[in-house]
């Protein structure tokens, strides 16, 4: 993409409305515009980062087994009136009438729909085990919408749903979507560490929020430092293996981890002295084993092989998927800007033409960008007319992880600059190397 062709309205002062970091630089950085309170217009770049998060959720999703389809946002009253969470919901719910006088709800969650496609389609225990999941739109009308797309009204959420015949399958269905969480935080460049929550109005005896350190987070969190030297790292994980995910969900939950809800002082006491920490977190997900709290009030029953008709044992399980735009931001950034790890960045890097208009800048700039475009990749590339402060500003603030600086005394000596946004380090190369390296960083990532 050119910079002189894109749609990149950076904004010279520093927005008063935001309090955090993220919700200032995503304001700042061109990513998101407030169209009302907690609700937000997704500018290109924001919406390239967020179809960027999407696409990594899909593919660990898809990989765990889970079905990707799509629920509609608004839904009928009388399937809420069945499960009788209608009335409890209280206000967070947005309910509405349609011309017809029918109760009407913009779903913030969506197990009722799910459970219902569920007891339409399928009878028998030899469709299960079976997880359907979406990411969709949802809304809460939350009282205090705030820190920008952190606790929006409107939010983009993945949420999938387990069906299995027994509590034991369900609980591998718990595992499994456990061990892809990590794996999907990890390939975002962000440690979220699982932590024993309390399960609100989902309901449910198990569950586990992720959470990523940051003091800006709105939960305050208790763990016992060790938790944080776990990785999920390059382990070959096969979704199928019931020992293996247990084991690997055992190994990242056993140390002590709680958000202030769950916490038990009596219990941190044992944590070693040297090792608790307090802290605040922020949540970027959400797992539940919730039983048969919602497949025994509407019916999703299957055929058990044995002659019986039992309620299917269920869970759902929540990745906020607009959040993590700023949980990364909060947990990747500088007082120049944001700094998008790898996996996430909206262009894999930046090249800053530092003379438009002279030949040899323009020629050696073009020539790098049709080549890092060859490859695969995809180079912002400023080729505005403006000064060599001003694009240095904006790459800065936009976070590239990688630019490739081509100024004319370089360029008479046959080299470029290659800089790293989270070190700061530059290197001379000459343009064919820093492309190499380029391509390299990216093996396996993009
Ligand atoms: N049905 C279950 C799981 S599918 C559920 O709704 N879980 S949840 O309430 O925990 O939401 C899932 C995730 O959505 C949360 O972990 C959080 O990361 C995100 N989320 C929740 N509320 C908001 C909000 N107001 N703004 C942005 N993200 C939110």
């Amino acid at each position: 993409m050119r910079l002189s062709r894109y749609f990149l309205p950076v904004l010279k002062e520093t927005p008063r409305e935001a309090q955090i970091i993220s919700h200032r630089y995503m304001l700042q950085a061109g990513m998101i515009k407030q169209a009302s309170a907690g609700i937000y217009s997704w500018l290109p770049l924001g919406f390239k980062v967020l179809r960027k998060l999407e696409n990594i959720v899909h593919e660990e999703q898809v990989r765990a087994g889970h079905i990707p389809m799509l629920m509609p946002t608004l839904q009928s009253a009388d399937l809420w009136r069945e499960s009788g969470r209608y009335d409890g919901y209280g206000e967070e719910m947005l309910r509405m009438k349609d011309r017809h006088g029918r109760d009407m709800l913009f779903s913030p969650t969506a197990e009722e729909m799910f459970t219902d496609v569920f007891r339409s389609h399928v009878s028998s225990y030899k469709d299960l085990p079976l997880t359907l999941y979406q990411i969709q739109w949802k809304f809460r009308d939350e009282v205090r919408p705030r820190f920008g797309v952190m606790r929006g009204r409107e939010f983009l959420m993945k949420d999938g749903y387990n069906f299995d015949l027994t509590k034991e399958d369900a609980l591998h269905a718990y595992n499994r979507h456990l061990v892809s969480y990590l794996r999907t935080y990890e390939r975002m460049g962000l440690q979220a560490i699982p932590m024993r929550a309390d399960s609100g109005p989902i309901g449910g005896d198990y569950t586990h929020e992720f959470l990523v350190l940051a003091d800006t987070g709105e939960s305050e969190v208790f763990y016992d430092s060790a938790v944080t030297d776990i990785k999920m790292g390059q382990r070959d994980i096969d979704f199928d293996d019931v020992a293996q995910c247990q084991a690997v969900m055992e190994e990242f939950t056993s140390l002590y981890a709680r958000t202030d809800e769950t916490h038990v002082p009596d219990e941190f006491a044992k944590v070693p002295e040297a090792n608790k920490r307090t802290a605040r977190g922020i949540e970027v997900g959400q797992i539940f084993y919730f039983g048969t709290t919602y497949s025994e009030p509407l019916g999703a029953v299957v055929d058990d092989g044995r002659g019986g008709q039992v309620p299917v044992h269920m869970g759902s399980h929540g990745i906020g998927v607009s959040r993590l735009l700023g949980a990364i931001i909060e947990a990747s950034h500088d007082d120049k800007g944001i700094i998008w790890p790898e996996g996430v960045t909206p262009f894999h890097v930046g090249i800053l033409n530092m003379r438009t208009g002279d030949d040899a800048c323009d020629a050696a700039s073009e020539d790098i960008y049709a080549k890092i475009t060859a490859a695969g990749l995809e180079p912002l590339y400023d080729d505005r007319d403006e000064r060599a402060g001003t694009k240095f500003g904006t790459m800065d603030m936009i976070g590239l992880p990688w630019r490739i600086t081509v100024g004319p005394r370089g360029v008479k000596n046959g080299v470029v600059e290659l800089t790293s946004r989270r070190t700061g380090e530059s290197e001379e190369l000459s343009p064919e190397v820093a492309i190499e390296r380029i391509v390299e960083i990216y093996k396996g990532i993009a």
